[in-house]
Order: C-alpha cells, then sequence, then structure tokens
C-alpha cells in the first residue's frame, strides 16, 4: 500500500464521513465503549481520527503555504533535475525546516530519483512527505513517549522564556491528565514574575485541580519541595511545576533549576520525569537558539512547541528534533483546553499535507486500475 494511502486509512478510515459533521464527544464515545455498543478498535479509530482533526486544523497555515508552494514547484520544474532540486530546497528552508535537516532530505530525494528512475517531480511529491517522516524517526534513540508512571507521583518540570506558553501549556496537560482520570496537582514555581502565581491558579479552577503555592518572592524550591511532599501525601499521579524563565542570567537560572531539581528529589529520588522546554513555533530560529541556551543550563527530556496554529513555517519542527536532538512531545496547535497534543511524525505529515492525503486514493486507484 502507497504511503500516502496508508495515512489515509488510518486518519480518514470512513470515506463518507464529512469533516466537522461528526457529533460524537469523547464523552459519549467512551460511554458507548463501556456500554459495549462499540469495540476498542472502533474508539481508537474515531480517536485518531480526532486526533488528525486536530492537527489538520491546527498546521492549516503551512499547510497552505507549504502546498501551495510545492505545487507551484511541480508546475515550473516539470523534470527531475538540479534546478527542481535547489528550488525545492529554497522551499524547505522558508518553511524552517532546518539547513542541514533540508540537504539530507534532498540528498535523499535525489538518490532515490535515480535508483527509481523518477524523472517527473509529480511522481515525487509522495516520496517527498514520506521521506519527512523517515527522516524525522531515524537514528532515533529518543524516547519520543511521555514518561508518567503507571504507579505513584511523577513530576513533570516546565522550564521556557516568558510568553512562550508555559503557563497555558500546563493547564491544557492538567485536562488531559485529569480526564485520563489521574489524579493531578500543579506547584507554582514561578515567584518571580507577578501575577505568574494568580495566573497558574486561574488554570487550576479552571481545569479543577489544586495548585500548590506561596507568596510572589519566596523561594521557588521551597514552592516546590511543598508540592512535592503535598503531592505525594495526597497520592496524586502527575505533578506539573512551573517556573520562572530568567534566561538574561543563565547562572541563576542554571542554579534555580538545579536546587529544585534537588528539593524535588529529596521526596521522589527518580523525578523529574520529564523536564519539558516549552518553545513559542512562531519565534523560529530563535527557539532554536532558546533551546541551545537551555540545553547549557539545564537538562530537557522533550520540547512542547506551542502555537504551531499561529505559524506557516511549521517545517520547525523537524529543525528542532534534527538539529537539536531532543525529541518533540507535545505541540500546541489552538487555544482550546484539547489543544495540545502528543506529538507523532505521522500526525505531523498528515496535518501538513491532508489534501495530498485525500486525493491518495484516487491516484493510487487509478495507478492500480492501470495496473489491471
Ligand atoms: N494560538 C495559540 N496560542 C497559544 C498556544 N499556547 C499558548 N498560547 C497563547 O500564548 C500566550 C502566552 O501564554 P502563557 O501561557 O501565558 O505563556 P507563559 O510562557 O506562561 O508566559 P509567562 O508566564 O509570561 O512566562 C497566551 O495568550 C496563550 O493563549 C497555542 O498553542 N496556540
Ligand atoms: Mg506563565
Amino acid at each position: 500500500m502507497s504511503f500516502l494511502k496508508r495515512l489515509k486509512n488510518k486518519f480518514q478510515p470512513k470515506s463518507d464521513q464529512t469533516e466537522g459533521q461528526d457529533p460524537e464527544t469523547l464523552e459519549s464515545q467512551s460511554e458507548a465503549l463501556d456500554d459495549g455498543l462499540i469495540s476498542i478498535e472502533e474508539f481508537e479509530e474515531w480517536e485518531q481520527e480526532q486526533i488528525g482533526y486536530k492537527f489538520k486544523a491546527g498546521l492549516e497555515k503551512s499547510r497552505e503555504k507549504f502546498q501551495n508552494e510545492i505545487n507551484e514547484l511541480m508546475a515550473r520544474y516539470r523534470t527531475v533535475d538540479e534546478d527542481f532540486f535547489e528550488a525545492l530546497e529554497e522551499v524547505l528552508i522558508s518553511a524552517d525546516v532546518g539547513f542541514n535537516t533540508v540537504m539530507e532530505l534532498t540528498d535523499e530525494l535525489r538518490h532515490e530519483a535515480k535508483i527509481k528512475n523518477i524523472t517527473e517531480t509529480a511522481d515525487l511529491r509522495e516520496t517527498i512527505v514520506e521521506k519527512m517522516v523517515e527522516i524525522y524517526e531515524r537514528n532515533d534513540d529518543l524516547p519520543e513517549t511521555i514518561n508518567i508512571q503507571e504507579n505513584g507521583l511523577s513530576v513533570i518540570l516546565v522550564v521556557g522564556v516568558n510568553g512562550v506558553g508555559k503557563t497555558t501549556s500546563i493547564g491544557k496537560l492538567a485536562y488531559k491528565y485529569k480526564q485520563e482520570g489521574k489524579n493531578v496537582m500543579l506547584a507554582a514555581g514561578d515567584t518571580f514574575r507577578a501575577g505568574a502565581i494568580s495566573q497558574l491558579k486561574i488554570w487550576g479552577e479552571r481545569v479543577g485541580v489544586d495548585v500548590i503555592s506561596q507568596a510572589e518572592g519566596s523561594d521557588p524550591a521551597a514552592v516546590m519541595y511543598d508540592a512535592v511532599s503535598a503531592a505525594k501525601k495526597r497520592g496524586a499521579d502527575v505533578l506539573i511545576c512551573d517556573t520562572a524563565g530568567r534566561l538574561q542570567n543563565k547562572g541563576n537560572l542554571m542554579n534555580e533549576l538545579s536546587k529544585i531539581k534537588k528539593v524535588i528529589q529529596k521526596v521522589v529520588p527518580e523525578a523529574p520525569h520529564e523536564s519539558l522546554l516549552v518553545l513559542d513555533a512562531t519565534t523560529g530560529q530563535n527557539a532554536l537558539s532558546q533551546a541551545k541556551a537551555f540545553k547549557e543550563v539545564t537538562d530537557v527530556s522533550g520540547i512542547v512547541l506551542t502555537k504551531l496554529d499561529g505559524t506557516a513555517k511549521g517545517g520547525i519542527v523537524l529543525a528542532i528534533k534534527n538539529e537539536l536532538g531532543i525529541p518533540v512531545k507535545f505541540v500546541g496547535l489552538g487555544e482550546q483546553l484539547d489543544d495540545l497534543q502528543e506529538f507523532s511524525a505521522e500526525n505531523y505529515v498528515y496535518g501538513l499535507f491532508a489534501d495530498m492525503v485525500s486525493d491518495a486514493e484516487e491516484i493510487v486507484d487509478g495507478e492500480e486500475e492501470d495496473k489491471e
């Protein structure tokens, strides 16, 4: 089965279903599952489709830009030659894919075109998409999944500079884990910025989870110690910790974060289970420099890439993974509570090329018919 067709089966299983008309909610589907009205397979299929919608909607700007440019490219260059590859490189670089990744991708496309004897650019379309997933997933010992314990407390430390979407992402994460039936608590570790504590408390109320805090200006490590102790005592499953992102003073930040980790480990030796760095996708190359700077001061186990819905340069996802060696674990696809989604290369590529995926059947079926 072709790659695009496989994506189509995964994300658009019911061909007659029109997008946006699916009236089912998570609650009603979960009930239907509990009542035995639908099977686990049907539930999972439905869930995957919903995730597909989210990625498709969140990546709309990037998809439009990318597909327009690729279409133009294919119209302008009909035969596969060096001019075409150079123009393709420009398109990818302008989508923030990152120089090294672009070079790796186009080198492999050159090779693929040669061995498969592909001479028309239109026939290379699907290979471009497939290679993007392949390159993302390659040489990869990096754990993509979130390290949440089945039993016992999991501590998630959230770091990042001001304004990138830390608090919002913490709120959305809390919502996600609460929906999954977990007992969630939050720690207001940004005691530095005025208003940061009350902002987190508002999210706590909105989602319905407890927030452990102290007065503004107090020692963040003391807040964390309180919070981890309370979370352990109350038998919480997940504790998500906010921090202040004062990157302009790296020495201070390093001391503060290592002190925070030390006190957390006094209570839960294997914590933090995740140290998530939040980056704003709309800041492009600047997000990459922030990540490099954070890597110098602390361990980062994953990236939360926010505001992907606000940029047409969604290629930044590929650059982050390949140029920093840190997996993107969550992406922010909008302002709704359920718009923070777990990242997977296939979901992402589906969002970027959903229209091409929708067209896949006709093209592929046509080819199959031709062969018969
Ligand atoms: N469209 C969109 N907006 C987002 C997303 N994530 C966060 N935002 C917005 O980004 C703005 C800043 O988010 P905050 O969560 O306050 O950022 P922060 O990092 O906590 O900022 P400080 O507390 O100042 O350090 C808010 O207006 C959010 O609604 C996203 O995925 N998509
Ligand atoms: Mg905040």
